[in-house]
This record gives C-alpha cells, sequence and structure tokens, in this order.
C-alpha cells in the first residue's frame, strides 16, 4: 500500500517535471524558431570575444565622450567600456582584425579613408539616437574678428564644400603618404572655381595675420589645409594650431584663437560648444553629410547597438 502511494508520486512527479522539461523545450524552440537565440547567442559570444570593450582613438575626441555616454544610455552595454588610445592605433588594432575576421568595434566616422580602406563595414543602429543623425561641420570665429578683420570673416564663412572634396584629399595622403597640407594647398590649385566662391568680395588683404585652430585628425588637417591656402592667395598670414577639441572651444571664447573650421555639430561637440557658446560666433556649416557611430565589419552578424550583451 505504502509503495503503491510512492509509486503514484513518483508518476505524478515525474509528470510534472517531463512537463516542465517541455515547456522550457517549447520556450527555446519557440525563439529559435524565430531566429532571435541564435543572434543573441552570437551577440553575446562577440561581446565576450571583444572582451565587452569598444576599440576607440584620442580621450579628448568629441567621439569618445559621446561613447562614454552610449555606455551609460543603453541598459545593454552595463560592464562595457571604450579603449582610448589614439587613432592611428585603431586603425592599427582594426587592421589586425579584419585580417583574422576576428570581432572588433570601433568608433567610426565620416569622412575617413577608413570605410575606402575596408569597405565590408557597417554602422551599428543607434535606437537610442546618442550618436545622432548627420553632422555639419561647422566654422566658429571669436567675437570681435567680424569687425578687427572683416575681410577674413567674410572669407571665412564663405569656406563651404563638399564630403567627397575633403575625401579627395585624405585619401590621396593616405595612398601617396604625402602631408595632407601639401595635398590641400594643391587641391586649391586645382579647384580654383570653388575657391572663387569663397574668395568673393575679400579685398587683399596683404599681410593681414589670422590663428586658425583645429584638431589633428585627417578630416581637419584637410579642410584647414585648404582654407589656409585660399586665404594665403588673398594675402592673408595664416597660422594654424593643432589642439584637443576643448582648446579649439576655450581659445576661442578666450579671444587667443580667430577661427575654427573643425566644430563637429550638433552633436559631437556638443559638450564643449554648451560651454561656450555665449562666447563666440557660429558662422554655419562649411560642410553637410559627416557622421559619427560604433562600426563594426560586415561578417559580424549583428545590426544594432542593442544586439550586444552586457558583461
Ligand atoms: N572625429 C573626427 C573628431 C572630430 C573629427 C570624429 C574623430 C571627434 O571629435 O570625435
Amino acid at each position: 500500500m505504502k509503495s503503491k502511494r510512492l509509486n503514484y508520486v513518483g508518476v505524478i512527479f515525474g509528470i510534472i517535471v517531463a512537463f516542465l522539461l517541455a515547456a522550457c523545450g517549447d520556450e527555446n524552440g519557440g525563439t529559435e524558431d524565430n531566429g532571435t537565440t541564435g543572434d543573441s547567442e552570437g551577440a553575446s559570444d562577440y561581446s565576450e570575444a571583444v572582451d565587452y570593450t569598444i576599440t576607440g582613438i584620442e580621450p579628448g575626441a568629441g567621439i569618445s565622450v559621446t561613447t562614454e555616454k552610449a555606455i551609460e544610455e543603453y541598459d545593454n552595454l552595463d560592464g562595457w567600456k571604450v579603449e582610448l588610445s589614439s587613432t592611428g592605433a585603431m586603425m592599427t588594432e582594426l587592421g589586425t582584425a579584419i585580417a583574422n575576421e576576428q570581432p572588433i568595434i570601433i568608433t567610426g566616422w565620416n569622412p575617413h579613408w577608413m570605410f575606402a580602406e575596408y569597405p565590408d563595414m557597417k554602422y551599428l543602429e543607434d535606437p537610442k539616437g546618442v550618436y545622432g543623425e548627420e553632422e555639419d561641420i561647422v566654422s566658429l570665429a571669436r567675437i570681435g574678428l567680424e569687425e578687427e578683420k572683416p575681410e577674413a570673416y567674410k572669407l571665412i564663412e564663405q569656406f563651404e564644400w563638399e564630403v567627397e572634396d575633403m575625401e579627395s584629399i585624405m585619401f590621396e595622403a593616405q595612398e601617396t603618404g604625402e602631408e595632407i597640407e601639401e595635398i590641400a594647398a594643391q587641391w586649391v590649385e586645382d579647384n580654383q572655381d570653388k575657391v572663387t566662391q569663397w574668395t568673393e568680395g575679400v579685398e587683399d588683404s596683404e599681410g593681414v595675420e589670422v590663428t586658425l585652430v583645429s584638431t589633428p585628425w585627417d578630416s581637419e588637417r584637410a579642410s584647414s589645409g585648404v582654407l589656409k591656402a585660399a586665404m594665403e592667395q588673398k594675402g592673408f598670414e595664416v597660422t594654424v594650431t593643432d589642439v584637443d577639441v576643448a582648446v579649439v572651444f576655450e581659445s576661442l571664447a578666450t579671444g587667443d584663437a580667430d577661427a575654427t573650421v573643425a566644430a563637429w555639430l550638433p552633436l559631437t561637440h556638443s559638450e564643449f560648444y554648451e560651454n561656450y557658446k555665449e562666447d563666440m560666433v557660429d558662422l554655419g556649416p562649411n560642410l553637410s553629410g559627416a557622421k559619427i557611430g560604433l562600426v563594426v565589419p560586415e561578417y559580424m552578424d549583428i545590426d544594432s547597438i542593442e544586439d550586444l550583451s552586457p558583461k
């Protein structure tokens, strides 16, 4: 009697366990059916494989600040970090990863030659919009420049070009190994039709000194180099100084520099811009269609920042 009862309990227990297992199995089966299990397993593999690390650039860059913000804003980036070193180091790590088909997540942007060198890369979707949409590269002047050096102010305000123009200089520098500033000066020689538009109505200004502040990335070495060469045609004596993003904004606010053509807005440099915008003059975009974000090789089977897994 006793053993029969135990048996009965055992059978009931067995049925419950079997039922639970079946239910779990069903759940797994369900997710496998719509394909998301495969994806999220892949994503956690990638996340672990990159050691929950985004490969970044210089600590002072706008994209570095923005990436710290992304790590805070996305719950699924809990425990992640961004490794900050230099653009050169990031490009070397990217090259090695791609050569070995290993996963890597970098802080990427356009215009840059990275997409020409490695065409099979993609921006991860950014549903929270931390990296914004399209960025402009904006010209800013110190307060008082318009009154003190009106011809310089006018030329800088009229300076405007296209992504393709900037890229052509960056690619040529990348391919030939020549200095960007030299190629930029040559570009000005070869593109007088554009230069004439920038210098329209600007009087010759022999010996007028202008100090431009810029950042050390190829994109801004190209634009500052082009503007310098164009201004020199009108007799200006132009100095370009490459500094940290923070110093670009500080030196305009204090009046130590005349102008910059290196501000990425509305997002990349917003932290710096918001601090100082009352103390400088916004001359509008000199280039539209720039972009920043997290970039991965196409062979990584993820599409969105939200496909990554927390540590
Ligand atoms: N960048 C290139 C810079 C601006 C130019 C996107 C790396 C940055 O501040 O992030």
